[in-house]
């Protein structure tokens, strides 16, 4: 007889102000949180098919005592900002007598931090899911399973269980090709959680899933995501083509995204494929514009370039760029302000992601600073985030001794911010790229799609989006209105396929902007308790004064 078992999967609330909730543009595109939960949602399709499945995402609906009382078992995790919420859902779960697995990224790489959880199940769930499922069936009530690292076999991972989930909650949906990336940053954690030898999944998987959003009703954008989409130049180049083909015969249904390294501009052949496929906006980890930084963290792919004219190239390609950027590295400069605020004007990324360098665990940096002494407790950024309600790098980073003053690198990254999100500074990078961004003139022939209902021949539901945007930006961001309006009239006159990515990148600035003056703000506090003597180093102990912002000479082992 199959076994049956009630599993809640139970999304973490991610923590506080973050960079990525984007939550004014989701109220632009009629949505809750930018995107679904595809880990849990792609561990649910691993669970016996008799076993019966609820998704509850706290960070779009209540977790409520009902659906408490209907589990037998909760499942949970997500990544280290939903760390907080995660240990809430334990103890919820625990106040109603549910035992409760963790899966996920966060507690793969910090494990002892879950030992709340009864069942800890680390690494990808493919390679390991079994032995819970078999030990759960047995009666067991508690353990921890470990997969075997990078060995899962992703050809076999099944189609998510996109069925459970809340569609309309989210601004697009996700699917994934390839995990691990060949290079190795210093600071990054994906190559110790998925590996360096990219794995793919086969063509006709990655289009069975497609297909099902499709027969699901879903339409527009859907994310790649993949920690680098060209890791295995190969496989991708010989996926693209029967992607290309199945856009062409469903009469292009949905625009992509990804994450990429820079490298895909020197890929003429696959920026033509990515174009042809309809991608239209792709993430790229730029982090310096310092080649002696970008060597000393092992990024040496952004190095021999012009920044610029590669993101540029991208853009006559039809994709425009959002970028990634670090501040904090031991080898930085101190003119690294004006650097940086030179190579985002140079490369005229409107949304650029710029973090303070943050020490994941499990990455070689998180190591080095470890040998040297230097690494701040984990409770330190979790603190910091409990107190202040802040979500990421942006805000809890920085969680080491830094090798310039604090000081110095906090007021350095205000004023990157502060002047790289001035409503006139975006808007003249949107314009650039609404300038630059050759869209492709797609064949849509073969839809089958009922033609939208339009008012003057522009669908209904883009003049809808185009007027809450506009309201948002009048009501809440008066100051934008004429660059925006500039730039959309232009654009509507020089080059009107462009118009659609101009909204989008409006509708992130009603996030951005607001989000840049909270962290300005937040720095702007730190800075003051530095120059008052409140910020105190947690390394720094009665017994062992550190001079604020030095690092020790004698590496503590
Ligand atoms: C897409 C993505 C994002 C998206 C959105 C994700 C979302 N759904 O909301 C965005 C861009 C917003 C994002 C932001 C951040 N991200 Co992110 N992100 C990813 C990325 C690239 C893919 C996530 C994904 O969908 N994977 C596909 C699924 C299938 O893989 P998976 O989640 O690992 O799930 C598998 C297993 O882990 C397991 N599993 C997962 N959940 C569960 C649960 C149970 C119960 C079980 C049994 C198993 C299980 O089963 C799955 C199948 O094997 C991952 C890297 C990666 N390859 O996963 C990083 C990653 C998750 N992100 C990470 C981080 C650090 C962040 C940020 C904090 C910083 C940053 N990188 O910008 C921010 C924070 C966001 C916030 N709001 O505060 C780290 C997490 C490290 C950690 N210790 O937790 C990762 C691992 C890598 C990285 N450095 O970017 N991220
Ligand atoms: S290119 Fe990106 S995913 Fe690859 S190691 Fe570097 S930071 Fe990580």
């Amino acid at each position: 007889m199959p076994s049956l078992c009630n599993v809640l999967l139970v999304v973490p609330r991610f923590s506080g102000q973050s960079f990525w909730n984007f939550t004014a543009a989701c109220e632009v595109f009629g949505a809750r949180f930018p995107a679904p939960p595809l880990g849990l949602i792609t561990a649910a399709a691993l669970l016996p098919p008799s076993w019966e499945c609820r998704l509850v995402n706290r960070n779009t609906e209540a977790l409520d005592d009902s659906d408490l009382d209907w589990a037998d078992l909760v499942m949970t995790g997500g990544m280290l900002p939903q760390q907080p919420d995660t240990f809430r859902i334990i103890g919820l779960a625990h106040n109603h007598r549910k035992p409760v697995v963790v899966g996920g990224p966060d507690v793969t790489s910090s494990p002892e931090a879950y030992q709340a959880a009864d069942f800890r199940v680390l690494g990808e769930a493919e390679g390991i899911i079994d032995a819970f499922i078999a030990a759960w069936n047995s009666g067991a009530t508690e353990g921890v399973f470990e997969a075997e690292k990078f060995t899962a076999d992703i050809t076999r991972s099944p189609i998510p269980r996109f069925d459970l989930l809340k569609r309309s909650q989210y601004t697009y949906l996700g699917v994934q090709f390839a995990r691990g990336c060949p290079f190795t940053c210093e600071f990054c954690d994906i190559i110790e959680l998925y590996g360096r030898v990219p794995r793919v999944k086969t063509a006709e998987q990655m289009l069975a899933e497609i297909e099902t959003l499709y027969d699901y009703g879903y339409r527009g954008h859907l994310d790649f995501v993949d920690d680098n989409f060209i890791g295995n130049k190969k496989a991708v180049k010989a996926f693209l083509p029967h992607l290309i083909a199945w856009q062409k015969a469903h009469g292009y249904p949905f625009e992509f995204s990804t994450e990429a390294s820079i490298n895909v501009a020197d890929d003429d052949a696959l920026l033509a494929l990515m174009r042809e496929a309809n991608f239209f906006t792709i993430f790229v980890g730029i982090e310096s514009p310092d080649t002696d930084t970008l060597v000393s963290m092992q990024k040496k792919q952004n190095t021999r370039r012009s920044l610029a004219a590669s993101v540029h190239k991208i853009y006559q390609a039809g994709m425009f760029v959002n970028a990634g950027f670090i501040v904090g590295f031991d080898s930085e400069r101190s003119n690294v302000a004006d650097a940086m605020v030179e190579c985002i004007e140079a490369t005229s990324i409107p949304f650029c992601m710029v973090g303070l360098l943050y020490a994941l665990p499990t990455t070689q940096l998180t190591r080095r600073l470890a040998r040297e002494g230097r690494l701040y407790p984990p409770d330190y950024t979790l603190r910091r985030s409990e107190e202040n309600g802040m979500g990421d790098q942006c805000t809890s980073g920085l969680n080491f001794e830094t090798a310039r003053p604090r000081r110095d690198i906090l007021l350095d990254y205000r004023t990157i911010l502060a002047q790289t999100y001035r409503a006139d500074a975006y808007y003249r990078r949107v314009q650039t790229v609404a300038r630059l961004l050759d869209r492709p003139v797609l064949d849509k022939s073969a839809g089958t799609d009922a033609p939208p209902a339009c008012l003057f021949g522009i669908p209904l539901r883009d003049v809808a989006l185009l007027w809450r945007l506009v309201w948002r930006i009048i009501t809440r961001q008066p100051g934008a209105l004429w660059p925006f309006g500039k730039v959309l009239y232009e654009c509507t006159r020089r080059n009107p396929r462009a118009i659609n990515y101009v909204g989008i990148l409006a509708a992130f600035y009603l996030h951005l902007g607001p989000f840049s003056r909270f962290v300005v703000a937040a720095v702007d506090r730190e800075i003051a308790d530095i120059d008052a003597g409140k910020w105190h180093s947690p390394l720094v102990t009665a017994a062992d004064p550190v001079e604020l912002g030095r690092v020790p000479e004698t590496p503590v082992a």
